[in-house]
């Protein structure tokens, strides 16, 4: 390890591509191979003046209190329900993470959750699969060309979403808590009556305590038995014990899954569900945007030490900050 290089601790998962790029650059520690976390941040945890961690591990106040010496943290990912920015804006610490790149996975997966969850395409290769097909055949799927989609959230996913949506012909609203400025579509300031509109309700909103369970029972039944669920926010968005109650008693249609309340545990009752499609948290999972994300990772971290700003910093705290 170079004393002269600048020290940075890694929190998170990172890509290995990235680890070893970040390693060239700085003198790296990875927080996960100390035998004793607790016992080397407090040996080490002020000889560290970068932060490196990914959206699902974030950095909460006592990471970022046990490394006096913080000046910058940069996150992969664009979510920001785990790091403590209050903690790092009460020290002056930019918040580096990874917006715009991964705008189009997301979108072409909430897309991809809709259709299949609509036609019940992944029910269908599974029935294929066993045998099915020469028994009979499946029940028809609902129309999705046409159809009302609804969109908790209209930040710059949402946005993506919504544009991929006029290829498909669809109507689309929105719920947020303050009307967008620059968008074409109408605003619903009331989330029971865009769930009661919708055929697809689609929650693109940050996660976090000011949306926690923002989806529950009451949302839940304003979709009804012909409305569709699709959540590529975060699980917590979403009060999973209601939504899985839902499924199983048909007050909703179905759902279309890539976050849940307890990654990586997804509850046992979706599992047996056909009109439920269950991804493991991969919207932004392609080669070409990881990359991306890792090198926004980076370039936030090189443009801080050389500039005093990442490229992409955070809000602060308190403004609302659409994925
Ligand atoms: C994860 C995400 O970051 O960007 C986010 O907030 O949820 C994902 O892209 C990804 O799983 C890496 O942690």
């Amino acid at each position: 390890m170079s004393a002269t290089k600048t020290r940075l601790l890694n929190a998170g998962r990172l890509p290995p591509a990235l680890l070893a790029r970040l390693a060239a650059a700085y003198a790296l520690t990875t927080l996960s191979e100390q035998p004793d976390r607790a016992a080397f941040l407090a040996a080490h945890g002020a000889e560290f003046v970068g932060l490196a961690t990914s959206a699902a591990v974030g950095a909460d106040a006592a990471l970022i209190a046990a490394l006096p010496s913080l000046k910058v943290i940069s996150s992969f990912g664009v979510g920001l329900d785990r790091i403590d920015i209050a903690a790092a804006k009460a020290r002056g610490i930019p918040v580096g993470y990874t917006p715009d790149v991964l705008n189009d996975c997301v979108a072409d997966t909430a897309f991809g959750l809709l259709i299949d969850v609509a036609r019940g395409f992944s029910a269908a290769d599974r029935f294929v699969r066993r045998g099915g097909w020469l028994q009979g055949n499946l029940p028809l799927g609902r129309k999705v060309s046409g159809a009302r989609l609804g969109l908790v959230g209209m930040g710059r996913i949402g946005r993506a979403i919504a544009q991929r949506s006029t290829g498909f012909e669809m109507q689309v609203r929105y719920h947020a808590r303050r009307p967008v400025a620059d968008v074409p579509w109408p605003h619903e300031p009331q989330l029971a009556a865009l769930a009661q509109w919708a055929d697809f309700l689609v929650v693109i909103t940050a996660g976090g305590a000011g949306t926690h369970h923002l989806i529950d029972a009451e949302v839940l039944d304003a979709l009804g038995p012909e409305g569709y669920l699709v959540n590529v926010a975060r699980g917590s968005v979403v009060d999973e014990a209601a939504l899985v109650l839902a499924l199983q008693q048909r007050r909703i249609a179905g759902a279309g899954l890539d976050v849940y309340e307890n990654e990586p545990q997804v509850p046992a009752a979706l599992m047996t569900l056909d009109n439920v499609v269950l991804l493991p948290h991969i919207a932004s999972a392609t080669h070409q945007t990881r990359q991306a994300m890792a090198d926004r990772v980076f370039d936030n971290l090189q443009s801080f030490f050389a500039t005093g700003q990442p490229v992409s910093a955070a809000p602060p705290a308190g403004t609302k900050a659409t994925p």
